[in-house]
């Protein structure tokens, strides 16, 4: 099986920088997959966004729920983030969020706790969900409205359509799409 994904993100305004970060880091039995929207626009956002991609690039081997709470002390003092984790296994995932970035595996939507990771962050709470081959697990920042349904294509078209579909324009959006596929 192959992990079939893509981060897409539009900056506000078509800014070069924005706080909507995203990344996948595939690993021996899965991956690490990270939303990440961090408050504001523009290169503050940007920062803090950064520090969360190399925070979660030094401690792959974590569950979500221990991660965001490793990132609220790591942010403590700025202006924070909302994120989102999951922790890609062959048959399912492990999932945790904090903020205003949502969740659907096949789709029902996945429990996020309200905060700030940063600041006044309450305690994460694990969910474990099946992610069967061909599944759709997606996350989206509130730049991004609900999508009513997934576009047909692979990760990086589909994720792109819904971008396009449902991005807002007084925000950044950010879209990560996975699936497991078999190869073609
Ligand atoms: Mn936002």
């Amino acid at each position: 099986m192959e992990l079939d994904w893509n981060v897409e993100i539009r900056s506000y305004q078509g800014a070069p920088r924005g706080g909507d970060m995203g990344l996948v880091i595939p690993l021996e039995d899965g991956a690490l997959a990270a939303l990440v929207d961090a408050t504001g626009h523009g290169l503050p956002a940007y920062a803090v966004a950064q520090t969360v991609r190399k925070t979660l690039f030094d401690r792959t081997n974590f569950q979500p729920d221990v991660l965001l709470n490793d990132l609220d002390v790591v942010l403590e003092g700025s202006i924070g983030a909302a994120i989102s984790l999951a922790r890609i296994y062959s048959d399912r995932i492990d999932f945790a969020g904090v903020g205003n970035v949502n969740a659907i595996i096949g789709g029902n939507q996945l429990l996020v706790r309200t905060g700030i990771v940063g600041q006044r962050m309450r305690t994460p709470h694990l969910t474990t969900a099946a992610f069967p081959e061909d599944t759709w697990f997606v996350m989206y920042t509130d730049g991004v409205a609900r999508p009513r349904s997934i576009p047909a294509g692979n990760a990086a078209t589909a994720s792109r359509q819904l971008i396009e579909n449902a991005g807002s324009d007084h925000d950044d959006a950010g879209v990560l799409m996975a699936r497991w596929k078999r190869p073609i």
